[in-house]
């Protein structure tokens, strides 16, 4: 047995089997290239879910880790520390926003954003108690909590996980209409991803975050852009709501804002909304650590002093037309801004999962979201040259 097949087996029989992953044990990383436990070097076209976009182990962000790690890792919230501050003024004045809420996960910066956008909805707005409403699109993907699974359209992310929380309606992404339409005296907030990661990198018509703004404008509603896997240069912007000139009222942060070292993320608002917190009513025991600041200090860093937004955008087009380009048979689009692109598998060549598979006998570590769509998401870091040597790889297991 090898020493592959060894540590997998041994995560099959002590892990649950909440995953599928490809047949490969990783054990070293750096920028955009990781190795598994036989020697073999792989390009990560993933990058973690685009929590990696500064690379793997980015020196600045490891030695920003070592050294906090050497001071003061965890305190809790019941006092202060001497990063917190810095970090969260550092992020606002990035993005553009009055205040921030610190977290962990992505899943909890938006729990986060849902707590904040009802409870302004009641003291602010004047919602009657227990009547806030929050928009969502169909094939939206925003963590794995029961409450927000609750809002899935996807069965798969909702079956067995029942009863749910209420308050949530469902509206087809991109359409104005539908948003105009399901807007209530009761509604207090519009929730969306700029671009759909996990719903098969689907890019909204042009106009569609514009005119969404305009209307929660108009009817008092906040606009709550789920920025975590398109925010912090993924798509070519700072956040992806740049391409429309939208500036939404309640953003979530997450993946690359830990640098790919650490869980860290963040709502960020201005005060209107962000004031409706008071002490104890919302937190969590990490959130805000004085190592997860140090590590997002650094982690921003890297995305402005590498201009990893203008690297995206720049290598991205270029990809882009490049995938375009190629003739294949099994392809039936490419879409995505910057470098978050998916290639869509037609129904009569199967699935994307064995395109995955033939991409890892390359050395190439994709993965497949929604069956049909081949992700490429690799580290904003990664050069022109080396895209070009993946697209080679690329080209023959689309023209297989
Ligand atoms: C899994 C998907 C991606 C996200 C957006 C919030 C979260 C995510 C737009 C929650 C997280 C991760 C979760 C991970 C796989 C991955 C994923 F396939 F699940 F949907 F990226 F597309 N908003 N996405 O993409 O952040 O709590 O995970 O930190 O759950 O399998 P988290």
């Amino acid at each position: 047995m090898s020493r592959t097949e060894k540590l997998i087996s041994e995560v099959d029989r002590w892990s649950a089997h909440n995953y599928h992953p490809l047949p490969v044990v990783l054990e070293r990383g750096e920028g955009c290239w990781v190795w598994d436990v036989e020697g073999n070097r792989y390009l990560d076209m993933l990058s973690a879910y685009s929590a990696v976009n500064q690379g793997h182990r980015h020196p600045r962000i490891i030695a920003a880790l070592n050294e906090q790690a050497g001071r003061l890792t965890l305190t809790s919230r019941a006092f202060h520390n001497d990063q917190m501050g810095a970090f969260l003024h550092q992020l606002c004045e990035l993005v553009g926003y009055e205040k921030a809420l610190p977290m962990n996960t992505g899943a909890e910066a938006v729990e986060t954003a849902i707590k904040a956008v009802r409870k302004w909805g009641y003291t602010v707005k004047g919602v009657a108690p227990d009547k806030a409403e929050i928009i969502v699109c169909d094939n939206n993907f925003h963590g794995r909590t029961t409450t927000i699974v609750g809002f899935s359209s996807e069965e798969a992310y909702r079956s067995g996980f029942g009863p749910f929380t209420p308050g949530f309606k469902l509206i087809p992404y991109g359409d104005v209409d539908a948003l105009a339409g399901a807007m209530t005296e009761h509604t207090v907030g519009f929730l969306v991803e700029p671009l759909q990661g996990e719903g098969g990198v689907v890019v909204p018509p042009e106009g569609f975050l514009k005119a969404a703004a305009r209307l929660c404008r108009e009817h008092g509603v906040k606009l709550m852009s789920d920025e975590i896997q398109t925010g912090l240069g993924r798509t070519g912007r700072m956040l992806c709501s740049e391409w429309e000139d939208v500036r939404a009222d309640v953003v979530m942060l997450g993946k690359a804002l830990g640098g790919g070292v650490y869980p860290v993320s963040a709502c960020v608002a201005d005060d209107e909304v962000m004031d409706v917190f008071t002490p104890g009513d919302h937190g969590s025991t990490f959130g805000g650590n004085p190592l997860a600041a140090a590590v997002g200090r650094a982690a921003l860093d890297v995305i402005v002093d590498e201009d990893l937004p203008g690297r995206a955008a720049e290598l991205g087009a270029w990809f882009v037309n490049e995938l375009q380009g190629i003739d294949s048979p099994h392809v039936e689009a490419v879409r995505g801004k910057g470098l978050m692109v998916g290639v869509v598998i037609k129904e009569s060549s199967g699935t994307a999962r064995p395109f995955c598979e033939k991409l890892m006998e390359r050395r190439i570590l994709a993965k497949e979201t929604h069956r049909q769509v081949v992700r490429f998401a690799p580290p904003l870091v990664i050069t022109r040259e080396i895209l070009e040597e993946a697209l080679e790889s690329i080209r023959e297991v689309l023209l297989g």
